[in-house]
């Protein structure tokens, strides 16, 4: 059994699309991070950078706390055995991609979402962090007009990007002003990675 120490919000989406592809056994824990729930020593001896999500798996060997969501979707790639290959070329570029969704793309988005929606409004932060942007989707747009998924098969690398695209595409392409133009092989995978059953249940909420 998995706790699961969430809050809702893109980055809880992409660990609960992995416990649901793993098809792990979970219990949600909430964590109200506007009440400051995030800081509580119990929650900060699981995740000590006092983020969610976070996950508890209470092994025969003891328990096991996971923090930062892509150590998350690869613990739970390894402990299931699923979307995560072993063959050592597929497992590095499987395993690059994903860091990519979950830090390069991933850690983009929430500093564009904070410049361009904070009342004070800084015009060199926003065109920085709207170009970069622009450029990862572009990245990401290549490189899905040349493999079906972002590793080749569908694997764990695609549920970080999978969420970041979902919910940020048509924004980025609105604040670009035509600089990232149509992308139609990340639509063409936004459908085939919405299909998935885990990734349904989990978007439906
Ligand atoms: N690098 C972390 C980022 C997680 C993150 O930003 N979590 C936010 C919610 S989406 C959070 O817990 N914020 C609470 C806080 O910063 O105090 C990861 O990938 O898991």
């Amino acid at each position: 059994m998995i706790d699961f120490y969430t809050y809702p919000g893109p980055n809880s989406r992409k660990a609960q699309i992995m416990l649901e592809e793993a098809g792990a056994e979970y219990t949600v824990r909430n964590v109200d991070i506007t009440r400051g729930e995030q800081f509580a020593p119990g929650f900060l001896k699981i995740s000590p950078n006092n983020k969610i999500p976070a996950i508890v798996d209470h092994t025969p060997a003891g328990p096991v706390a996971v923090f930062e969501t892509a150590a998350i979707l690869l613990y739970l790639a390894e402990s299931s055995g699923r979307l995560l290959p072993t063959e050592p070329t597929a497992r590095a570029n499987t395993m690059a991609w994903l860091i990519w969704g979950t830090s390069s793309l991933g850690g983009a988005l929430p500093q564009l979402h904070h410049f361009v929606d904070s009342p004070e409004k800084l015009p060199s932060a926003i065109e920085r962090f709207t170009s970069d942007c622009v450029r990862m989707f572009k990245v990401q747009e290549k490189r899905l007009s040349e493999v079906e998924f972002l590793a080749g098969d569908y694997s764990v690398a695609d549920i970080p990007s999978f969420c970041s695209t979902a919910g940020w595409l048509q924004r980025v392409k609105d604040l670009s002003n035509g600089a990232l133009g149509d992308t139609p092989s990340t639509e063409r995978w936004l459908k085939a990675v919405g299909k998935r059953a885990a990734v349904r249940k989990v978007m439906a909420g």
